[in-house]
C-alpha cells in the first residue's frame, strides 16, 4: 500500500486526550460566544436553563437545546448569525429542495478551516502538489465547488475549476491536463464513465488515479461499479451547508468510514424521536457541534442524517472518530406501507443484480395503499426486446427486492439512457402521495 499521506498530521493523528482537550477547551468558548452574541440561541439555553458556567467539556453537551431545519428556518436569514455582516466575507446555500433555503455565512477564519478540511481529504486520497486536481463539483451557491477549490489549492494541487456539466470537455480536460484526481458526485461520476465508455475509451485511456465523492448517499455497489470503471481509487466525503459544506468527514486508504474532523465538530448519535443519545456503535439521527466556527456557529445541530460512529483503531493512523456511510436523510426514508425503505437499499439490489445506477423510485397510493414501482434501465448488454426474457429480468429484481426491504414492489425495465442523467445531486424519488 502506498505511504499514508496527511495534510495535518500533528492533529489529524493526535491522542485521544488531546483531541478531547481542545474539543473541551473550543466548546466552552463556542458557548460563551453563541450566548454573549446569538441571541435566538441564548433564549433557546435560557428555555432550558442552562448557562455557560455549566458547560466545561463534552460530557455537558447533553444539557444544551438541539438546532433544527425549523430553527434555521424561523431565524432565516440572519438570526443565527455569531458575527456582524462585516465581519463575514462569503456566504454560500442549499439548493432548498426541503423548504426555505439554508444561508450560511463564513468569517475568513471560517473559510480557512474548512479549506484545511477539504485539504486532508484530498490528502487522504493520496493528493500531493504533483496532482492534477479536477473540481466538477457545481461552483456558485452550492459549497461543493468552492470547497474543494480552496482544498485543492491548500494542497498544492493544479486545480482546474471545471464546475459540473458539459460531460465531453471534462473528459478532454482529463485527458490533455492529465487529471488525477476527479472530485463530484458519485452520480456524476457514474455518468462520465458511461460517457467514457461511449466514446470508446477505458480506463488505461485516462490518468485517474482517485475520486473524492459525496453530496449524496451512494451505495458500496456503486463504490465498486465506479472504481472499476474509472480504474481509481473512490473516496467518500461528507459534509453540509450549515457546517461549511463537503469535509467534515473524508475517507482515508483504508475506506472504513470517514473520520469526522474533531479539531472542528463533535458528533453524537441520537435516537430522532426520543431525542436521546446513543451509545457509540448505535444507529441514529447524527448531530454535530460546530466548536470554532464563528459566523455561523451550529450547536447541536440536528443534520437528519441516519448512521453509527465507531472509535475503533484504523489502519491509516487517523485517530478521528469514524461514521459509517450515511444510509440517506431521515426525511429521504420512504415509509411504504409501514415498512422503512432507504433508496439507497434500492440501489445495492439493483447494482448487486448487475444493473447500472440509473433509477428512479415511484411511489403512490392507490385506495388508501402504498404501491412502489422501481424503473431501472437495461445495460446496453443486457438490452433485450425478447418479452419473456424481460420478464424474467423483472422477477429476479422483485425477488431480491422483496428479500431486501420485505416489500413487493413492482420493477419496470426500461430501455438505456431514458431516464435522465444528474450533473449534480441526483433526485432518485419521486414520490406522488405528497402532492
Ligand atoms: O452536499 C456538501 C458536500 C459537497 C458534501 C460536496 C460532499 C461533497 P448540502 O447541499 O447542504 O451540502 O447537503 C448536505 O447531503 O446532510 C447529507 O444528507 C448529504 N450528504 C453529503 N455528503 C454525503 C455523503 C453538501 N458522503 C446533505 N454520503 C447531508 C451521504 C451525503 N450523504
Amino acid at each position: 500500500m502506498a505511504e499514508e499521506i496527511y495534510y495535518q498530521r500533528e492533529i489529524e493523528c493526535a491522542s485521544r486526550e488531546e483531541i478531547k482537550k481542545i474539543q473541551d477547551e473550543r466548546l466552552v468558548a463556542q458557548i460563551r460566544h453563541v450566548w454573549e452574541n446569538v441571541p435566538y440561541y441564548r433564549k433557546k439555553m435560557e428555555k432550558k436553563g442552562v448557562r455557560p458556567e455549566d458547560i466545561h467539556g463534552q460530557e455537558d453537551l447533553h444539557k444544551l437545546p438541539f438546532l433544527s431545519k425549523k430553527d434555521l428556518r424561523d431565524a432565516y436569514p440572519y438570526g443565527l448569525m455569531g458575527k456582524p455582516l462585516s465581519e463575514c466575507v462569503r456566504i454560500h446555500s442549499t439548493s432548498g429542495t426541503t423548504g426555505k433555503r439554508v444561508v450560511a455565512f463564513y468569517t475568513q477564519h471560517d473559510l480557512d478551516l474548512w479549506e484545511d478540511c477539504c485539504a486532508r481529504a484530498i490528502c487522504a486520497a493520496g493528493g500531493t502538489k504533483d496532482d492534477v486536481c479536477q473540481v466538477a463539483y457545481g461552483f456558485g451557491l452550492f459549497t461543493g465547488g468552492a470547497g474543494l477549490n480552496g482544498g485543492s489549492h491548500k494542497v498544492g494541487c493544479l486545480t482546474v475549476p471545471i464546475s459540473s456539466g458539459n460531460t465531453e470537455r471534462q473528459i478532454m480536460f482529463i485527458q490533455d491536463l492529465s487529471a488525477t484526481i476527479l472530485c463530484c458526485t458519485p452520480s456524476y461520476a457514474a455518468y462520465l464513465a458511461e460517457t467514457m465508455k461511449e466514446m470508446d475509451l477505458s480506463p488505461e485511456d485516462i490518468p485517474l488515479k482517485a475520486g473524492i465523492f459525496g453530496a449524496e448517499a451512494w451505495s458500496e455497489e456503486m463504490r465498486h461499479d465506479i472504481e472499476t470503471t474509472l480504474g481509481i481509487k473512490a473516496y467518500d466525503i461528507y459534509g453540509l451547508t450549515e457546517l461549511s459544506g463537503p469535509g467534515v468527514a473524508f475517507e482515508c486508504s483504508a475506506q472504513q468510514g470517514m473520520h469526522i474532523n474533531e479539531d472542528h465538530f463533535i458528533a453524537e448519535i441520537i435516537d430522532p424521536d426520543t431525542e436521546e443519545v446513543l451509545p457509540e456503535g448505535s444507529e441514529g439521527e447524527l448531530v454535530f457541534t460546530a466548536i470554532d466556527k464563528e459566523a455561523f456557529p451550529m450547536i447541536r445541530y440536528r443534520t437528519r442524517d441516519i448512521c453509527s460512529l465507531t472509535r475503533e483503531k484504523c489502519s491509516c493512523g487517523r485517530t478521528h472518530i469514524r461514521m459509517q456511510k450515511p444510509k440517506g436523510r431521515s426525511d429521504d426514508m420512504l415509509i411504504i406501507r409501514g415498512v422503512n425503505v432507504f433508496p439507497s437499499q434500492i440501489e445495492t439490489v439493483l447494482l448487486n443484480h448487475g444493473y447500472s445506477a440509473n433509477y428512479q423510485i415511484v411511489v403512490g397510493r392507490v385506495k388508501n395503499t402504498d404501491t412502489l414501482e422501481v424503473k431501472v434501465e437495461m445495460t446496453p448488454e443486457m438490452f433485450t426486446d425478447n418479452v419473456g426474457d424481460i420478464e424474467t429480468k423483472q422477477r429476479e429484481l422483485v425477488d431480491g427486492l422483496k428479500s431486501m426491504l420485505g416489500l413487493k414492489a413492482k420493477v419496470s425495465l426500461v430501455a438505456p439512457k431514458s431516464i435522465a442523467r444528474s450533473e449534480g445531486k441526483a433526485v432518485r424519488v419521486v414520490d406522488t402521495r405528497k402532492i
